[in-house]
């Protein structure tokens, strides 16, 4: 593969915009940089939402919302066509975001599992070379983060309303609504608390549009009377695919998508699990907002109780739900995006500034009749991933269009090659600089490998790992009650719904495909099931 990995030196890439080679060659102690050379430095900001499906940004997907913002940094620099994570959740995909490698080796396979904070992770080793990092919002890695000079984590996966944040000295709870006040703290620290004499890498993780999809209270009205098309898989049999039978994330199942968090139908007369629990959620909004909430959904409510829906007219009503509340949140996150570019472009640091704009995962809107995420299926396995490039960064000259296959362990060993900081060899994903750079290494990995761990669990999704090439996918579902292999033919069957893997005339398919996923699994060291 490419190798600025195998680099001893410390090469920066950044030499296309200044003087760091020369200063760096010269010997600079890390951490040293003078004044002038630091300003020439790119800065990072690093923006992931937790939840964000590909299909609900318009410069992906414009069936649903309109993402300005999103499209932004897209159109002023790339939109990535094939990224995809190396493990469906949240906890293992941070994990993979920061250390650059699978579930398998950073040790964090599950969102039960606590993050080895001791491991070399890409902020580290940015703070090690002079960076100012900072990292506020969404963490959920149990283990409190290490590399950020300046963090304020949510509990947990947060609270939507007044969210409470861990930080080095104690608990604070913010008043507000936790995409605005995420963005608050991110602005403050690049306005008032950083050193600007340092380049900086700020990491921005939003919890929205996380479940329960609770919107904020300026773009509760949104989306009302808007129906979306019920995506064509919705009444997915799952025939030929036990794994995905075998599910609890039906949109349709009340059990699973329940009246009282999910749908907000709060109610004495609406039987539902949970309405303690979305009674607390409501706790925590004040008079004002709760209000505004009450207007929007008691209303909601009473035509829930006039018709009564059922059978497929409830589930496709919960849909509509669903959907509205989802892109309610979406809204947020594309104009607190948007706060910040304008802050960028104001300060006059989009010259020399990457922003990155990501999801800690797909998500299913509706497809096979689900939300959530976790099984390597399109939706789930594949993530957004926009980069808006620095102005002044003369070799970063791609725009438009990479389709090579990225995946979140990229970003680490990216970042590190963007601030000229070599990359450790333990790392396992690969830089993709050389594509910013409109380049293409001829070795480019041609297939992506995916390994997903949490099971037994909510939802249910049964352990799996496969191989996906530009072509074929071939998984195997495995441990506890399966032992299932599935093998998809994505040009005749791009939504996944027939499980090629008995049929005699994918028999060389399947054969390359093992070999493939063979070679994968040894190159990765994922050996368990070999
Ligand atoms: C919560 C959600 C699940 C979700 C997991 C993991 N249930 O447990 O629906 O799959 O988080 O999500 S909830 O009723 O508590 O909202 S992740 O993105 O953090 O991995
Ligand atoms: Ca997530």
């Amino acid at each position: 593969m490419i190798s600025n990995k195998k680099m001893l030196l410390f090469i920066p890439f950044a030499a296309s915009i200044g003087a760091v080679t020369q200063a760096s060659a010269a010997g600079n102690e890390p951490g040293n940089k003078s004044r002038q050379e630091n300003k020439k430095r790119l800065n990072i900001v690093y923006i992931m939402s937790d939840d964000h499906s590909y299909q609900t940004i318009s410069c992906y997907d414009n069936r649903y919302i309109e993402t300005p913002n999103i499209d932004r940094i897209a159109s002023e620099g790339i939109r990535f066509t094939n990224s995809f994570v190396a493990n469906s959740i949240s906890g293992p995909s941070r994990a993979c975001m920061l250390t650059g490698k699978f579930s398998h080796k950073n040790g964090m396979t599950t969102n039960a599992t606590r993050f080895d904070s001791t491991q070399v992770t890409f902020p580290k080793l940015l703070q090690n070379e002079g960076y100012q990092t900072a990292i506020f919002g969404k963490w959920h890695l149990k283990s409190e983060p290490s590399g950020f000079n300046r963090w304020e984590v949510l509990v947990g996966q947060g609270q939507y309303y007044d969210p409470i944040f861990i930080t080095p000295k104690g608990r604070v709870t913010y008043k507000g609504y936790s995409t605005n006040v995420i963005t608050d703290l991110s602005i403050n620290w690049l306005e008032k608390e950083r050193d600007t004499t340092k380049p900086f890498c700020l990491v921005i993780h939003h919890k929205a549009p996380h479940r329960n999809w609770m919107s904020d209270t300026t773009e509760l009205n949104l989306f009302e009377d808007v129906n979306f098309p019920i995506p064509d898989t919705f009444y997915d049999n799952y025939e030929g695919r036990p794994a995905a039978a075998a599910q609890e994330m039906r949109i349709a199942d009340d059990k699973v998508m329940n009246f009282a968090t999910d749908l907000k139908l709060l109610s004495p007369d609406i039987a539902s699990g949970y309405k303690d629990n979305m009674a607390f959620a409501l706790r925590r909004l004040d008079p004002r907002q709760r209000q505004l909430w009450d207007s929007t959904y008691n209303k909601i409510i009473r035509e829930f109780i006039a018709t009564k829906p059922t059978g497929k007219e409830l589930a496709e009503w919960k849909f509509q739900r669903y959907m509205r509340d989802y892109l309610k949140c979406i809204r947020s996150v594309d104009n607190n995006i948007g706060r910040v570019l304008d802050y960028l472009k104001e300060k006059g640091l989009l010259e020399n500034t990457i922003v990155i704009y990501t999801s800690d995962q797909g998500f299913y809107m509706g497809e096979h009749g689900w939300f959530d995420k976790r099984f390597m299926y399109e939706e789930s396995f594949r993530t957004p991933l926009v980069m808006r490039m620095p102005d002044g960064a003369k070799d970063l000259k791609k725009r438009g269009d990479v389709p090579q296959f990225v995946q979140n362990i990229d970003y680490a060993p990216t970042i590190l090659e963007l601030a000229g900081v070599s990359i450790p060899r333990e790392i396992q994903g690969e830089s993709m600089v050389p594509l910013l750079k409109g380049k293409t290494p001829s070795d480019w990995r041609k297939s992506v490998y995916y390994h997903y761990f949490e099971y037994p669990a909510e939802h249910a999704v049964r352990r799996h790992y496969g191989v996906r090439d530009s072509r074929y996918k071939l998984i195997h579902f495995y441990g506890h009650d399966i032992d299932k292999w599935e093998l998809y033919d994505l040009q005749t069957d791009p939504k996944e719904l027939v499980n090629q893997y008995d049929n005699l005339l994918y028999t060389k398919v399947k054969e390359r495909m093992h070999k493939e996923l063979k070679r994968l699994m040894t190159k990765y060291e994922d050996t368990q099931e070999l």
